[in-house]
C-alpha cells in the first residue's frame, strides 16, 4: 500500500527480477538506496514525500554524470560560450522535466510502482522553484532548456533567493502574501560548489596610486558561493548549468570577542547583512533601504558572475602558450536579461582596468564586444533609474566609470553628430536633474551593448521608432528583434501527454518535439473526423483533470462541458484583467435578465482568472478582490450558475500553469495595444490548441499571422491609434458605450458586496493622467471586446468548427518554440555554435 512500503523491500523485488524490466529494477534499487543512505528523514518511512526526495536524488545521479561530461567537453573544445545573466529564473518543478528530457519516464513510473507509488503523486510533492515574477523569468528558464537541447555552450547565472515569489493566500480583505519556502527541507536539484567562491565588495572608496591607477578599497566584502542546478537537454547528453549565487560571510567576519561579551547581534553583523542579499526576490523598494538592497542584489549577481567568467576564460587559456585579452569577446558572450544586470557593464570595465591593468580603450572595446542587452518592456515605471547618490555610495568606482562612459558618449555625439545635440539630454546616461539625479540603466545598456533586441516584432519596432529612436541613426545595425518562444517539452510534451501522443501518431514521428515547425503538417488533417474525435477526447480529459484541481483548491464545482475561458498572468492594469471581469459582470447581468428558455441558448462558460498582484500595487489587489467577490456571487446564484462560473485560481505559478493550459479552450491576452512587449503564455495556450481572444499587441500579432486570422478573436484599438485615443479622451471627446456604464453601475449598486470599488472604477473615468482617465483604454475597447466575445459564443456552438480551429492553432504554433528563438540569438547575437557531447 502507498506509503507503507519500506525501501528495504527492493531487495526482494530484485530477487524476483523480470529480466525485461531491468532498467526499472535498477532504478527502483537506486531510489531505495537513496532512501536508505541519503537519509533526510527517519528510517523506514517511505511516504510520497520521502519517495520524492529519493527519486529526485536518483535522477540527479544520472544528471551529474552527464553534467560533468558536458563541462569537461566544453573545457576541452573551448568554444565561445554564452552567459545569460538574469535576476529571475522561474524554473518550476524539475522532476518531470528531467526524466522526460532523459527519456526515462516509463522506467521511472514502473520503478515507483514497484515501490508502491505512482509517479504522478510523487512529482506533485515537489515545490516550485519560483525565483522569478512572470514572463521574463519563465523566458529565461525556457531559454536554458533550449540551450541545453540545442547543445549550445551556454549557461545561466542568477541568485539563489531564500524565498522566491510569495505564496498567494486569501482573507476577507483580499490577497495576502506569505513567504514561499522552496528550500524548506532542501532542493535535491542543486549542488553547492565549495571551491567556487568570489569576494564582492560594497561601499568603500576609490584610492588613486602615485602612478594614477585607481583602486576600490574598504567597505564591506561579502562572499558569493556557487550553487549549480543541472539543466538537461532533451534526448542529448548535454547538461548545462544554472549557477545561482548565495551570499555569505566568513568565519573571520564573526566577532567571537563580541559574542562572548553577550553582543550577539553585532558579533554576527556581516553575516546578517550577507543573508539579506539573497533573502527575497524583489524586496520592496519604497524605502531607501529597499532600493539599496535591490541594487546590492544586482551588483552581487554581476560581480560574482563576471569574476567567474574571467576565471574560466583564464583557466582555459592557461593551457595554451600565448593569449591576449582581445580574444575575450571571441570566447565570451554575455546577455543581459533586461536592465537588472546592467552593472555588468561598469563591473567588466573595472575588472579589466583595475585588476587586469588594461587601458580604457582596450577595456571598452572588450566590454562592448562582449555584452548584449534585451529590452523586455516599454512601460516607463519599469525602466530602471538608480539614484546617483545611492550608486556613488554603494559602488563609488562604478559610478566613476559610468560618468566616464557618459562623458565619452556625449563627446562622440558632439564631434560626429551635431544634428543630435538637441537630443543629447535624453540620450545620455546620467540624468542630472537637480531634484533627482539618476542613472538611466536602459541608456547605459544601449550605449554600451553591441546588440539591443526587443522580444516580439511589434515591440522591437516600437523600440526603434520610439523608446530608442534617437540612437537608431547612430547604430542602425545594433537593433534587432528576437521574438520570444517557449519550450515545447514542458509546455506540450510533458504537460499534455494525451495531446502529444495524438500529434505523434498523426505526424508519424515525435520529431516535432525538437522541430516544432513540423506541427504544420497537422493542417492537412484539421478536417479529419477521426483526428477531431481524438483531439476532443484529449481536451476533455485535460478539462476533467483541471475541474478536479479547481474543486480541490477552491471548492467550486465546474462543468467540463462548459467553455473553459482562462486569463492567467501577473495582475496589472495594462494587462486589463479589469476588462475581462467587467465583461463577465455584463454577461452575468444579461443572463439574469433572460428567461430560463433564453438562457438555454447561451454558451455555458467557466471563466478562470489567476495571477499575483505585487504587494504594494493597490489597484491590482483591488482587481483580485473584485474577481473573488464576483465569483462568490455568481457561483452561488442558482438561477445562472449552470451557465456561468467565475473562479479565481489561487497562487498561480508554473505548475498551476501546467495544469490550466492543457485544459483551456479560450484564453485572454487583452493588453492595451503597444504595452505588452511579447507575452509568452499566449504561445503556450495556442500550442495547446486553445483559441486566443486578444488585441494586436506583443506576440499576439505574430501568433495571429501564423495561425490565421479566422482562428483568432481580434478586438480593440491598435498600437498606433492609442496616442490619439488618449488625446481625445483628455479633450473630453470620449463617449462610453452604454454596456460599459451598465457593468460599472452594477458594481456600484453593491451587487458584489459592500467593498467600496469606487477608487478602482474611477481609474476608468475622468479625462487624464496615468492610471486615471482610463489610461489603459478599457472603456474604449469594451464594445469591441464584447462583440468579439459574442463571436466566441457563436463559434463554440459549432463544436466541429471549434475543434478545427483548435487543431489549426496547434498546427500554427511552430514558430514559437524557444529553440527557434535561441538559434537566432546564437547566430545573430552571440555567434556561438553547437558543442555536442559525444
Ligand atoms: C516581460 C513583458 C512580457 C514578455 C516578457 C518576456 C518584464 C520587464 N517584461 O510581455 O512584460 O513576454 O517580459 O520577454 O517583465
Amino acid at each position: 500500500p502507498n506509503g507503507a512500503t519500506a525501501p528495504g523491500i527492493s531487495a526482494k523485488i530484485l530477487a524476483a527480477a523480470n529480466p525485461l524490466a531491468e532498467e526499472s529494477l535498477e532504478i527502483a534499487s537506486n531510489i531505495s538506496y537513496h532512501a536508505r543512505y541519503s537519509p533526510h528523514f527517519s528510517p523506514f518511512k517511505f511516504e510520497p514525500e520521502q519517495a520524492y526526495y529519493a527519486t529526485a536524488e536518483s535522477v540527479r545521479d544520472r544528471l551529474i554524470q552527464q553534467w560533468n561530461e558536458t563541462y569537461f567537453h566544453f573545457h576541452k573544445v573551448d568554444p565561445k560560450q554564452t552567459y545569460y545573466l538574469s535576476m529571475e529564473f522561474l524554473q518550476g518543478r524539475a522532476l518531470t522535466n528531467a526524466i522526460g528530457n532523459l527519456n526515462i519516464q516509463d522506467a521511472y513510473a514502473d520503478a515507483l510502482n514497484k515501490l508502491g507509488h505512482e509517479l504522478e503523486d510523487i512529482t506533485e510533492q515537489e515545490k516550485d522553484a519560483a525565483l522569478g515574477n512572470g514572463g521574463l523569468g519563465r523566458l529565461a528558464s525556457c531559454f536554458l532548456d533550449s540551450m541545453a537541447t540545442l547543445n549550445l555552450p551556454a549557461w545561466g547565472y542568477g541568485l539563489r533567493y531564500r524565498y522566491g515569489l510569495f505564496k498567494q493566500r486569501f482573507t476577507k480583505e483580499g490577497q495576502e502574501e506569505v513567504a514561499e519556502d522552496w528550500l524548506e527541507k532542501f532542493s535535491p536539484w542543486e549542488v553547492v560548489r565549495h571551491d567556487v567562491i568570489f569576494p564582492v565588495r560594497f561601499f568603500g572608496n576609490v584610492e588613486v596610486s602615485p602612478t594614477g591607477s585607481r583602486n576600490w578599497v574598504g567597505g564591506e566584502v561579502i562572499q558569493a558561493l556557487a550553487y549549480d542546478v543541472p539543466i538537461p537537454g532533451y534526448k542529448t547528453k548535454n547538461t548545462i548549468s544554472l549557477r545561482l549565487w548565495e551570499a555569505k560571510a566568513g568565519a573571520e567576519d564573526f566577532n567571537l570577542f563580541q559574542f562572548n561579551d553577550g553582543q550577539y547581534e553585532s558579533a554576527a553583523q556581516l553575516h546578517s547583512r550577507a543573508q539579506q542579499i539573497c533573502a527575497v526576490l524583489y524586496p520592496g523598494d519604497a524605502t531607501e533601504e529597499g532600493k539599496l538592497l535591490r541594487l546590492k542584489q544586482q551588483y552581487f549577481l554581476c560581480s560574482a558572475s563576471l569574476q567567474d567568467i574571467i576565471f574560466r576564460f583564464k583557466e582555459r587559456r592557461d593551457k595554451k602558450d600565448l593569449w591576449q585579452w582581445s580574444q575575450f569577446p571571441s570566447k565570451v558572450a554575455v546577455q543581459l536579461n533586461d536592465t537588472h544586470p546592467t552593472l555588468a557593464i561598469p563591473e567588466l570595465m573595472r575588472l579589466l582596468m583595475d585588476d587586469e591593468r588594461l587601458g580604457w580603450d582596450e577595456a571598452w572595446d572588450i566590454t562592448t564586444r562582449t555584452i548584449a542587452y534585451t529590452n523586455h518592456t516599454v512601460l516607463p515605471e519599469a525602466l530602471e533609474k538608480w539614484s546617483q547618490a545611492v550608486l556613488r555610495k554603494l559602488l563609488p568606482r562604478h559610478m566613476e566609470i559610468i560618468e566616464e562612459i557618459d562623458k565619452r558618449f556625449m563627446a562622440m555625439i558632439r564631434s560626429t553628430r551635431t544634428d543630435l545635440e538637441s537630443k543629447l539630454s535624453s540620450m545620455c546616461v546620467l540624468d542630472n536633474d537637480p531634484k533627482r539625479p539618476v542613472v538611466r540603466m536602459a541608456n547605459l545598456c544601449v550605449v554600451s551593448a553591441h546588440t539591443v533586441n526587443g522580444v516580439a516584432q511589434l515591440h522591437s519596432d516600437i523600440l526603434k521608432s520610439e523608446l530608442f529612436a534617437d540612437y537608431v541613426s547612430i547604430w542602425p545595425a545594433k537593433f534587432q528583434n528576437k521574438t520570444n518562444g517557449i519550450t515545447p517539452r514542458r509546455w506540450l510534451r510533458f504537460c499534455s501527454p494525451e495531446l502529444s501522443n495524438i500529434i505523434t501518431k498523426w505526424l508519424k514521428t515525435d520529431q516535432w518535439i525538437t522541430k516544432l515547425d513540423l506541427l504544420l503538417e497537422l493542417r492537412k488533417f484539421a478536417d479529419n473526423a477521426d483526428l477531431q474525435a481524438e483531439w476532443a477526447s484529449a481536451k476533455m480529459a485535460n478539462k476533467q483533470r483541471l475541474a478536479q484541481y479547481v474543486l480541490q483548491v477552491t471548492g467550486v464545482t465546474i462543468d467540463p462541458n462548459s467553455l473553459f475561458d482562462i486569463q492567467v498572468k501577473r495582475i496589472h492594469e495594462y494587462k486589463r484583467q479589469l476588462l475581462n471581469i467587467l465583461g463577465t459582470i455584463y454577461r452575468y447581468k444579461k443572463l439574469k435578465e433572460m428567461s430560463p428558455e433564453e438562457r438555454k441558448n447561451t454558451t455555458s462558460r467557466t471563466i478562470m482568472i489567476g495571477g499575483k498582484a505585487f504587494a504594494t500595487y493597490t489597484n491590482a489587489k483591488r482587481i483580485v478582490k473584485l474577481v473573488n467577490d464576483v465569483g462568490s456571487v455568481i457561483n452561488n446564484d442558482p438561477e445562472v450558475n449552470n451557465y456561468l462560473k467565475v473562479v479565481f485560481v489561487p497562487n498561480y505559478n508554473v505548475s498551476v500553469a501546467e495544469m490550466l493550459i492543457p485544459g483551456s479552450e479560450l484564453s485572454q491576452h487583452i493588453s492595451t495595444a503597444g504595452m505588452e512587449a511579447s507575452g509568452t503564455s499566449n504561445m503556450k495556450f495556442a500550442l495547446n490548441g486553445c483559441i486566443i481572444i486578444g488585441t494586436l499587441d506583443g506576440a499576439n500579432v505574430e501568433i495571429r499571422e501564423e495561425i490565421g486570422e479566422d482562428n483568432f478573436f481580434l478586438f480593440g484599438a491598435t498600437a498606433d491609434e492609442v496616442p490619439r485615443l488618449r488625446k481625445e479622451r483628455e479633450n473630453g471627446q470620449f463617449k462610453p458605450d452604454p454596456r460599459f456604464e451598465e457593468a460599472k453601475q452594477f458594481i456600484r449598486s453593491g451587487a458584489f458586496g459592500s467593498y467600496d470599488y469606487n477608487a478602482l472604477l474611477e481609474s476608468l473615468e475622468g479625462n487624464s493622467g496615468y492610471g486615471r482617465g482610463d489610461y489603459f483604454l478599457v472603456g474604449h475597447d469594451f464594445p469591441s471586446y464584447m462583440d468579439a466575445q459574442d463571436r466566441v459564443d457563436e463559434a463554440y456552438k459549432d463544436r466541429i468548427k471549434w475543434l478545427k480551429m483548435s487543431i489549426l492553432s496547434t498546427a500554427g504554433s511552430g514558430k514559437f518554440s524557444s529553440d527557434r528563438t535561441i538559434s537566432q540569438y546564437a547566430n545573430e547575437i552571440w555567434n556561438i555554435e553547437e558543442c555536442r557531447v559525444p
